[in-house]
């Protein structure tokens, strides 16, 4: 018997998990009590990672296409067919036709997270699309725009907040999200324990919603409207006042005149939360010693995608919650985060549209084009079409808009590589699939998500499983892409390639005034590092040069982790804007106000609109294929109201047909008064039975794809993230 100890890669709750081993089988995965983050919570998917470890249907060899089929290879095979696919087309098309596409796992990876951006780097193709623009990207356009940095997001000071209002977000069921928090349920039942307010804004009631003071049924879409409404009640009453760091703040007075037409009693009717509601939220908010506005998906992946995320925050300011305990604050990791390299309090800033999609002409956002502009790009003939795609961890197919389109178009490629542990619905169309270890069998850092932490903590596990014989570590596959793409070739050294690579980050480090290794001798600074090689070599020299000069070494020692401290403030140091301020009122936002404020002559037409909703025992597209996880009655559900139920003749166990501008799909009917009229809800990441995936549980429980429904027209414009939510559909008897 061996316990190990590692942290769960699944979500962003970063729980410690406890595993006993026996002769290269897992016995038990309980969850670790000395943690010093989570403490021993856990959840139902982390025992599903026993199942995804001996899952029969996980890739353990290569696949490459032969005879249209996709059949076990060895390695050498399978990176000569991935040189003799990329090689001729890199040559004839240039850098653009190959396209490349990270999922969702490659946040949580090391190996992603250090050798992803050095193969972006070599690929030099401006066609990047990662499922950030079907998340999160409205909200990193904002704070960066506001703080400077693409990851200087405020995250809730949970653990000391008295107040906390939730928009968009179900914390209770995902674990959290742009806020690192293992027992997120805990944490916020903490606040009302606490004597403290908890207040849900959420189209449906939502499990953090029954867990709350209160719920406002918000009407989907309209957050930016409600948020802008408790601005304009905060300066109406005398009580916007950013406390600490006004000193630090630009565009206040801004920010007041955009305000002046969201009055409580012009967006009540589109947001569907009464006025006298909307100014006691804000009055509630701007009295509570210590309080924190806190948005999510909902708020995200909606028309005002970036407006709602930037008033979240201008609420934090102006509540004067920004920065202080209990508050809105940023975290300070212990490696690898931008707002804490360079000059304290200053930087470059973040520029935005730096290249445009070739068909449509959206905008680049931190290096990547708008995921609903994918399909275009491969169907639209022409200079620079898109001719192969890369996917690594994703699954753009179910996760994406519109997946009939977009399946259609993969299989219009020339050619396709996938990073992936399964045959699924995305890379059922690759013709090479390269899968990576089981999760247990790497070594694990949050590097991202560390940087977003509701507590400054730093935690590494080593690998806890042997990796199956043969497989190709990640980040080497990573690196003999690179060889691949930079014309050196399958066979290249990767070592080299590698010792490249950290010597690049190296450079960064003693460089860097803030770092540790300020002005060391890099040739010293490598020997240092010593016979680490790949992604903790490279760790290891982010610890160095972090904030907390750690070494690697030290973690290991702790393997529960090491707390390094609640929250502190960091304002103005952790500031990179040009003008060192935070930017309250940034002049892309400012511009955009003007479509928000359009939208309050729009009348609702009275059509029913789509949102989704997480489930505890999956987590997006690719966990259901585990039995312990999709086990008891189908989830695949559409959620509607009684009323509405009514009105179009639904019978709770029948089945509906919904049908949206880009496709129809059938869902069974659950009748509940969680959900407000108007709006009905599917789960996204189902629809398990396309031909070719060679998933057999999940074929069992395949459920529907929601995102048929969804429509690459519709999406934010300034972050170019797609609308998931609000999605304008019919609803009928099937
Ligand atoms: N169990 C589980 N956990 C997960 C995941 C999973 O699939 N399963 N996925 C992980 C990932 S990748 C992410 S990004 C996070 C996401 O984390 P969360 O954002 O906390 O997750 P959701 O459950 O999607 O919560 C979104 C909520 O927004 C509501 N909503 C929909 N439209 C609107 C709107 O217009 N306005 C408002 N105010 N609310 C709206 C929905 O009803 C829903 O309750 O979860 C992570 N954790
Ligand atoms: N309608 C609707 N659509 C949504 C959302 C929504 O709320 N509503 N949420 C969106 C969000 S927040 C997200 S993050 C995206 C997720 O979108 P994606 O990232 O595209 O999809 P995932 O389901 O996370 O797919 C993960 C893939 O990675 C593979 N994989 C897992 N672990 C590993 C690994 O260790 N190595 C390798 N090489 N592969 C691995 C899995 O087999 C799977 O193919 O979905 C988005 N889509
Ligand atoms: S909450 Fe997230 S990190 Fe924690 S056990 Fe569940 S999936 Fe893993
Ligand atoms: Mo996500």
């Amino acid at each position: 018997m061996a316990t190990h100890i590692h942290t769960c890669p699944l979500c962003e709750a970063t729980c410690g998990l406890r595993i006993e081993t026996d002769n290269g089988h897992i016995e038990s995965i309980r969850g670790d009590t000395e943690d010093v983050f989570s403490g021993g919570f856990i959840c139902p998917k982390a025992h599903g990672l026993k199942a995804l470890h001996e899952d029969a249907d996980r890739l353990r060899r290569p696949l490459v296409r032969r005879d249209g089929e996709l059949r076990e290879a060895s390695w050498a095979e399978a990176w000569q067919a991935v040189q003799d696919g990329l090689a001729p087309l890199l040559e004839q098309h240039g850098r653009n036709a190959v396209a490349v596409y990270l999922g969702n796992p490659s946040a949580h990876n090391l190996a992603a997270n250090i050798y992803g951006p050095v193969f972006l780097k070599a690929l030099g193709s401006q066609n990047v699309y990662t499922a950030s623009t079907v998340d999160q990207m409205p909200k990193q356009v904002s704070a960066g725009l506001m703080f400077g940095a693409a990851l200087s997001v405020p995250v809730p000071d949970l653990d000391r907040c008295e107040h906390l209002l939730v928009l968009g977000a179900n914390p209770l069921v995902s674990n959290g999200s742009l806020m690192t928090s293992p027992n997120a349920r805990g944490r916020i039942r903490g606040i009302r324990e606490r004597g403290g307010k908890v207040v849900v804004i959420d189209p449906r009631r939502s499990r953090t919603a029954e867990e709350a003071d209160e719920h406002h049924a918000i009407i989907p879409g309209t957050d930016a409207h409600f948020l802008f409404a408790l601005v304009h009640t905060l300066f109406d009453e005398g009580l916007a006042d950013p406390g600490a760091v006004a000193e630090h703040c630009a565009g206040i007075e801004e920010i007041e005149r955009l305000a002046a037409d969201f009055t409580p009693e012009r967006v009540a009717p589109h947001c569907g939360i009464e006025p006298a509601e909307i100014r006691r939220i804000a009055r509630e908010l701007a009295a509570a010693p210590r309080a924190a506005c806190y948005g999510r998906i909902g708020t995200c992946t909606q028309e005002f995608g970036t407006l709602a995320s930037w008033l979240v925050d201008v609420v934090n300011v102006l509540s004067g919650n920004l920065d202080r305990e209990g508050g809105a604050m940023f975290t300070r990791a212990a490696g690898g985060q931008r707002n804490s390299a360079g000059t304290p309090g200053v930087g470059k800033g973040i520029t935005l549209g730096r290249w445009k999609s070739r068909v449509r002409g959206l905008p680049e956002a931190f290096g990547e084009l708008p995921v609903v502009c994918l399909a275009e790009e491969i169907e639209t003939p022409g200079d620079g079409q898109v001719r192969a795609l890369i996917t690594a961890a994703g699954n753009p197919v179910v996760s994406t808009p519109d997946s009939e389109r977009l399946d259609r178009a993969l299989g219009q490629l020339d050619f396709m590589v996938s990073l992936d542990i399964y045959v699924n619905e995305t890379t059922r169309h690759a013709d090479v699939i390269l899968p990576g270890p089981s999760p247990l069998a790497r070594s694990h850092y949050d590097l991202a998500l560390y940087q977003l932490a509701v507590r400054n903590v730093a935690n590494y596990s080593a690998p806890a499983m042997k990796p199956e014989d043969d497989l190709e570590p990640e980040w080497r596959q990573l690196l003999r892409l690179t060889a691949i793409v930079t014309g050196q070739g399958a066979d290249a050294d990767l070592d080299a390639l590698d010792s490249f690579v950290i010597d690049a980050l190296i450079q960064r480090a003693v460089t860097d005034p803030q770092s540790p290794l300020s002005g060391r001798d890099p040739a010293e600074v490598h020997e240092e590092l010593g016979d680490r090689r790949g992604p903790d070599r490279a760790l290891d020299l982010l610890l160095r040069s972090g904030p907390y000069g750690l070494t690697l070494d030290e973690l290991e020692a702790n393997p529960h982790g090491l707390d390094l401290g609640a929250l502190e403030p960091r304002i103005p140091e952790v500031l990179r804007t040009p003008s060192g301020k935070i930017e309250l009122a940034p002049e892309p936002i400012v511009a955009d106000v003007d479509r928000l404020r359009a939208s309050l002559e729009r009348s609702r037409n009275g059509h029913l609109v789509l949102i989704g909703r997480r489930q505890l025992r999956s987590n997006n597209s690719w966990m259901h294929n585990l039995p312990p996880l999709v086990k008891g009655k189908d989830r695949c559900t559409m959620h509607v109201n009684p009323d509405d139920a009514e009105r179009l003749g639904l019978i709770d166990g029948a089945r509906a047909r919904l049908t949206s501008a880009t496709g129809s799909i059938e869902a069974p009917v659950e009748v509940t008064d969680a959900i407000r009229t108007g709006v009905v809800s599917i789960p996204h990441g189902w629809g398990h039975d396309a031909p070719g995936v060679r998933l057999e549980v999940a074929r069992d429980h395949a459920g529907v794809n929601s995102n048929v429904l969804a429509d690459t027209s519709l999406f934010d414009p300034l972050s170019g993230n797609a609308v998931l939510n609000g999605i304008p559909v019919e609803v009928a008897p099937a």
